[in-house]
This record gives C-alpha cells, sequence and structure tokens, in this order.
C-alpha cells in the first residue's frame, strides 16, 4: 500500500534516525538563494530579524519517545529567505551536513500553521542550542510525524525560484 512517505523526494524522507553525533560544531550555514549565489549565515545575523518564540513545542519521535514541551527562539524562516533573496521563489530546501533534511513550500511559510510559523531557531528555553541540540535547528511546530521536519545542525537552506508548484 502506498503511504505519505513513498515518494523519491530524498528533503520528505521515509526513514527517521535521531541521529545524536552532530556533523559540525559550527553554527553557521549556507544561504543559496534562487540565482545561485551562496552567503554564509551565522546566528548573529538571524540575531538581527525580528526575534520569534514558539512555546508547546514537541519533538515527536517513535524510537525514542516525544520530548518537550520547548519553547524555540529564532528568525522565522519567512523573515530569513526574505532578508536574503529578491527573486521570486517558491520552496525552500533546509538541509544538514549529514544529508537530511526538509522541503519547506512558500504557502506554508505564508500561511502559517495555528501551531505557529516555522522558524530557525537558535536557542531553546532561553539557552542557546548546543551541538547536541541541533546548534541551528529548523522547527516546523505543526509536525508531529516522527520529527522527520525538524532538521537539526541546518547547513544549508537554499531557496528554488518560481514556477515549482507542490
Ligand atoms: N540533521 C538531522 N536532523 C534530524 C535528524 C537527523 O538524522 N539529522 N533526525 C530527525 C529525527 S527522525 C528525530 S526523531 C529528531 C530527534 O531530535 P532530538 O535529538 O532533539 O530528540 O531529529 C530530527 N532531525
Ligand atoms: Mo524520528
Amino acid at each position: 500500500m502506498k503511504t505519505d512517505h513513498d515518494h523519491a523526494d530524498p528533503l520528505q524522507p521515509h526513514s527517521h534516525e535521531p541521529n545524536p553525533a552532530p556533523p559540525s560544531e559550527d553554527p553557521t550555514f549556507q544561504f543559496v538563494s534562487v540565482n545561485g549565489r551562496s552567503r554564509p549565515i551565522a546566528v548573529m545575523d538571524l540575531q538581527r530579524l525580528p526575534e520569534v518564540s514558539i512555546s508547546d513545542c514537541y519533538i515527536v519521535s517513535t524510537g525514542h519517545g516525544t520530548s518537550g514541551p520547548f519553547t524555540f527562539t529564532g528568525a522565522t524562516l519567512l523573515a530569513v529567505v526574505e532578508a536574503f533573496c529578491h527573486d521570486p521563489w517558491s520552496e525552500v530546501e533546509v538541509v544538514s551536513a549529514d544529508g537530511f533534511g526538509n522541503r519547506i513550500y512558500a504557502s506554508e511559510l505564508h500561511k502559517p500553521d495555528p501551531a505557529g510559523p516555522i522558524l530557525l531557531a537558535y536557542a531553546m528555553d532561553g539557552q542557546p542550542l548546543t551541538r547536541t541540540q541541533g546548534l541551528v535547528r529548523l522547527i516546523v511546530p505543526s509536525e508531529r510525524d516522527d520529527a522527520l521536519r525538524q532538521v537539526k545542525w541546518v547547513g544549508e537552506v537554499r531557496v528554488v525560484g518560481g514556477g515549482k508548484r507542490p
């Protein structure tokens, strides 16, 4: 039987691994714009954008249970894309150095779920995220599917140009 996870997109993985071994100690990630230009973004750059905190976030995993509730703090992914990309765009790929990643559609950013907007979080419960916790982490407040969208150690944010549709 086909399930939601039966597709070829590696950014919508069907297997899930908590992967407790962080690939890097450096929270800086590369922002790749629609035109292919790449620039590094450090936590300090995220902190210049409006600070958003979302309470009652859970990291849901079948493997090791559910943890939380946490309050994650960061910049919204929408604010990051709008600050650093000035071309029309339709999707954002958020990928970790370990290859784990997620695809986010513009519609999800423009019409946030009632659970809260999608964040690039740099703090949890008022403390900077540690290497083990994910340094800069994608937080998708609405996601309850084995934490498949809660990308730790964001290494690259790639903006995909307009024209593509979910
Ligand atoms: N970079 C990266 N992020 C990841 C994963 C991963 O393998 N690599 N696994 C995901 C899965 S399946 C789970 S259950 C959670 C575990 O997060 P935790 O260590 O905060 O509980 O991280 C998610 N984010
Ligand atoms: Mo998971």
